[in-house]
């Protein structure tokens, strides 16, 4: 029986399944390349897996686009591999939590297939259609991988809804018959013995297309709350929603200790600060640093007692955080122990993106015809079409493609790295000679180490689950705040930049160094990316 709250002392490992291991050498990664490593994952520490979708799906958006619930992806194996995963994770005390894409299906999913045929086919109310005449769009409503987000179907006189791909039909969640096909499907996993979901784009359910209302729409929460009873609210399970724009309000509406919708979101307010608002991810500006300290410490104190924060830097859509705010040259290791100390210091449930624990980097692909990612691809034609210059674009794209996290799992430095045999379906960072999880293990200063420190931490030391958070006042560059519960205390300390700066004013006198990037203090100064976590019990 599963302790009440339990995710409050998780950390996850999200796991790209495409990516990860590839069992069978044709250069796809697959269950049984998970299977093949659960070792390594428990290795780590951490207890939950978040498994990108494994369904059956034709790839327009890697497995985002699902067309059988209830089946598994032929290239990644079959139910009984599946079910195999589930035992063998479970056994070793690894839970697992899917990925629900319920915005969405694929307009190969058998609903679609019929919806699309006519007006009056049964499943055409699953869908979102608006009547029309070919040439004339309902509205100016974007679709976010490019283009309109309508699509014509001359059989029916109507256009359908896709927010993400045309091939990623938009449900409607005021059918009341979908939404129980879409609970009973939640079931048949809970009852496989699941433990809970990652909601792939939640906050979209409640749209009102016609009023141009995408996200955070009128009746989000009451489907919410209907999902939660319907399924996973009797359960006990880690739910976790993906929210691009929840502010604290939302996130406490969504992760109330009530438990009557989500265990806590995904919101990304922290992930936007090196662009403008409202403009594009791809016109990439300088990271604001005051304002990052500022937004994860509102986001601390927003949610004490009222909700729960979620713990990233990365995910499958988001570039590599070491290259990205990090330093991926000379500091590598030393950024990427900074940032990891930085976030799984604070209060919540820390996730972990394959390959993080080991500092994996961006890449940077010179040919156009390397790249996978749907969104990348349209973003490409639709910027060059708008005039802007090929290598305005490859830059855009090498520092925020979304293929950066997604080249194959670096474990060796065989062939492949240790991936596959086979030529894999995305390029393998080159760099995989020097980072690689062989090497990782080996080295006991690597980021591995890090990692599986800060982890186990989080299960022995009740204070990073429960301390609240108070941000410290400091210098331009350093990052500090401490923790404090049952009169103890934790400090954590960071220097963000490569340049050194003196050494913050904070009474750190007979504190007891717990984890350190750099092998004793220095008084006076912090060196680039100097980070420390401090303890007085
Ligand atoms: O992501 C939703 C989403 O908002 C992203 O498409 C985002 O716009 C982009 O990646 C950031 O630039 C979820 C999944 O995580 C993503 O992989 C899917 O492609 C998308 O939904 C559609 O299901
Ligand atoms: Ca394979």
């Amino acid at each position: 029986k599963l302790e009440k709250d339990w995710w409050k002392k998780a950390v996850v490992y999200q796991i790209y399944p495409r990516s990860f291991q590839d069992s069978n050498d044709d250069g796809i990664g697959d269950i049984q390349g998970i299977i093949s490593r659960l070792p390594y994952i428990k290795k780590l520490g951490t207890d939950v897996i978040w498994l990108c979708p494994v369904y059956a799906s034709p790839n327009d958006d890697n497995g985002y686009d699902i067309s059988d619930y209830c089946d598994i992806m032929k290239e990644f194996g079959t139910m009984q591999d599946m079910d195999e995963l589930l035992e063998k994770a479970n056994a070793m005390d690894i839970k697992i939590i899917m990925d629900l894409v319920v915005n969405h299906t694929s307009d190969e999913h058998i609903w679609f297939e019929e919806a699309k045929k006519s007006k009056d086919n049964p499943y055409h109310d699953y869908y979102i259609w608006v009547d029309g005449e070919e040439g004339v769009l309902p509205n100016d409503l974007k679709s976010d991988f490019g283009g309109s987000a309508w699509e014509y179907v001359p059989a029916c006189g109507q256009y359908y809804l896709h927010f993400f791909s045309k091939k990623q039909p938009d449900l409607n969640w005021e059918n009341p018959k979908m939404r129980k096909e879409i609970y009973a499907m939640m079931n048949y996993w809970i009852d496989k013995g699941i433990s809970g979901f990652r909601m792939d784009m939640i906050e979209l359910i409640g749209k009102e297309p016609m009023q141009m209302i995408r996200e955070n729409g009128p009746k989000l929460h009451t489907y919410i709350k209907e999902m939660n009873a319907a399924t996973f609210g009797k359960a006990n399970l880690l739910t976790v929603g993906e929210a691009w724009r929840a502010d604290i309000e939302k996130a406490q509406q969504y992760s109330n200790p009530d438990g009557s919708e989500l265990s806590m979101v995904f919101q990304f307010e922290h992930m936007k600060l090196d662009k403008q608002p409202k403009t594009p991810k791809w016109d990439v500006t300088g990271l604001r640093f005051q304002e990052l300290k500022e937004v994860l410490s509102k986001w601390q104190y927003g949610l004490e007692g009222t909700g729960w924060n979620s713990l990233f830097w990365n995910n499958h859509d988001l570039p590599r955080i070491v290259s990205r705010w990090g330093n991926d040259g000379k500091y590598r290791v030393e950024s990427a122990k900074m940032l990891a100390m930085v976030l799984h210091g604070m209060k919540g449930t820390p996730y972990i993106y394959q390959g993080e624990e080991i500092g994996m980097t961006n890449i940077a692909l010179s040919n156009i015809k390397d790249y996978r990612d749907i969104e990348t691809l349209n973003m490409y034609k639709e910027r060059l079409e708008e005039g802007y210059t090929q290598e305005e674009i490859m830059h855009s794209i090498h520092l925020m493609g979304r293929d950066n996290a997604r080249t194959p799992m670096q474990w060796s430095d065989c062939e492949y790295a240790g991936f596959s045999k086979h030529e894999p379906w995305l390029c393998v960072n080159p760099n995989f000679h020097e980072i690689n999880v062989d090497q990782a293990l080996k080295d006991k200063h690597s980021i591995f180490y890090t990692y599986q420190r800060l982890i186990q931490m989080r299960k022995e030391m009740e204070i990073f689950s429960q301390g609240d958070y108070h941000l410290l006042d400091t210098s331009d560059q350093i990052f500090a705040y401490e923790r404090n519960w049952n009169n103890q205390k934790l400090v954590v300390i960071a220097n963000f930049f490569e340049k050194p700066c003196a050494f913050p004013d904070i009474d750190i006198e007979g504190m007891q160094v717990l984890l350190h990037n750099y092998e004793a203090i220095d008084g006076k100064q912090l060196r680039a990316y100097e980070a420390m976590i401090l303890f007085k019990g």
